[in-house]
């Protein structure tokens, strides 16, 4: 069982925002200006903003693309049954997860690539701990000497903040930037790894550190419009870092295929996919703030009902469902069909799913196939027997142990994030 850390990212924030004015936060590669203006807008500098530059570097251009086609950078197949091909990312299609187990096997796991995917020797990896958070010099570690560390195995989702994007527009009418995913990238994984605080005690972890940044080793991302960002990274806050992280090397029992991280990636349970930083290469410990382009301009909300500085950086997934169906999906009028799905939350274990088969009015219970776990999904089904021809919508709905339940509506965001309303299935019964 995992113990959750209350960690208020609201006053976190505003507490780096005050230090990085103080001149004790760092922000590399974070535009002076932009952060300023960021900072403007949070009430923290007295000068007028004039704007937050959002939604330019949220994902790669979507090519169009025939059948089977293969998404640039991206090692493993990606069978056109299995997957849907957006830019250089892969979405994991549901109707290929029916007959899989609790587990979302390698070769079906979604694919959320910046860049490429490098390959990268295991045997010449090594991991730098630096930073004014530690209490020495920088610290080294091979895979060899991770692996001697004491092993942890846990099972947990994977999920982009902007996995169910494409619900905004097709369900919603409103137009967010962005990978349109629909509710394919996500996947849960047995991992098995060390734990980052036992690495950043042995690396000499100083009491004054606050945040941990991991980067990767893929290509420096260069937004569309020609801006270098760097390496993708993003400052994880010290408290999360100690609880339940893991540099992770094994994927279901097998080292981790190059497209998941080859050797090590990080694994935060329960938060946006961008914190599971793949092809970990460097940890910078601090003990300033940190702000990346990934905290700041990016996986923040921003729109009208947000403060115009966008809220905190986003830490935890929201809570969703989705039927292991294709879309749409056909079915037999009058014969009883098994359907089967899946709901998850990143607020804690989904302790009940309702079903409804006629697009909202009625609604009843699904059998829940596993017991309820945080930071994984649960897996459901109900017993459906169509009366007559013609299109129908399937709507599942779960409530998490916070007491959460999926909405009708996701309040709009303009980068399409944690999309949390239930999804209405189209279905055709013939
Ligand atoms: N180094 C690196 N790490 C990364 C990314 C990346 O492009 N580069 N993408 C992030 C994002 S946005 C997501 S959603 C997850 C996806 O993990 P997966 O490709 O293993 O499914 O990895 C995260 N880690
Ligand atoms: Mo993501």
């Amino acid at each position: 069982m995992t113990t959750r850390t209350t960690i208020d990212e609201r006053d976190y924030d505003r507490r780096r925002l005050r230090q990085w004015l103080g001149g004790t936060a760092r922000a590399e590669g974070v535009a002076r200006r932009d952060l300023l203006r960021l900072l403007t807008l949070a009430g923290a500098v007295a000068a007028a903003g004039t704007g937050i530059a959002t939604g330019k570097a949220g994902a790669a251009a979507a090519a169009p693309r025939g059948p089977g086609a293969r998404a640039s950078g991206i090692v493993k197949p990606l069978p056109e049954d299995d997957f849907v091909v957006h830019g250089t990312n892969a979405e994991t299609r549901w109707s290929a997860l029916r007959d899989t187990g609790f587990l979302t096997p390698a070769e079906l796991f979604f694919v959320r690539n910046h860049t490429a995917t490098p390959l990268l020797d295991a045997d010449d990896w090594r991991l730098t701990v630096w930073g004014s958070g530690l209490r020495g010099g920088p610290a080294e570690f091979g895979l060899a000497d991770l692996r001697s560390l004491p092993a942890t195995e846990r099972s947990a989702f994977v999920e982009c903040a902007g996995n169910g994007r494409g619900f905004f527009a097709g369900q919603q009418g409103e137009t967010v930037s962005g990978t349109p995913w629909a509710l394919g990238a996500v996947g849960v994984a047995r991992w098995r790894g060390v734990r980052l605080a036992e690495v950043l005690r042995r690396a000499g972890l100083a009491d004054h550190a606050v945040d941990v940044q991991p980067s990767g080793l893929d290509a420096e991302y260069v937004t569309g419009d020609g801006v270098n960002l760097g390496r993708v990274r993003r400052p994880l806050p010290i408290a999360k870092a100690l609880d339940d992280v893991l540099l992770a090397y094994e994927m279901n029992g097998e080292p981790l295929p190059p497209d998941h991280g080859h050797p090590v990636r990080v694994l935060v349970p329960s938060w946006v996919g961008i914190a599971n930083i793949k092809w970990v290469g460097d940890l910078e410990v601090s003990a300033e703030p940190l702000y990346s382009p990934w905290n700041t301009d990016m996986y923040r909300l921003f729109g009208p009902t947000y403060p115009e500085e966008g809220s905190a950086p986003l830490t935890r997934q929201t809570l969703k469902s989705a039927f292991e169906l294709p879309s749409p999906a056909t079915f037999a009028a009058g014969a009883t069909h098994r359907l089967t799905g899946r709901s998850w939350s990143g607020g804690g274990p989904v302790t009940g799913v309702g079903i409804s088969t006629d697009g909202g009015a009625n609604w009843l219970p699904a059998r829940l196939r596993d017991e309820p776990r945080a930071d994984v999904w649960t897996r459901w089904s109900v017993d459906w027997t169509p009366a007559a021809p013609g299109d129908a919508e399937l709507l599942a709905r779960a409530t998490d142990a916070t007491g959460a339940t999926q909405p009708e509506r996701t309040v709009f965001n303009e980068q399409g994030y944690l999309f949390g309303a239930v999804v209405r299935h189209p279905v055709t019964v013939t």
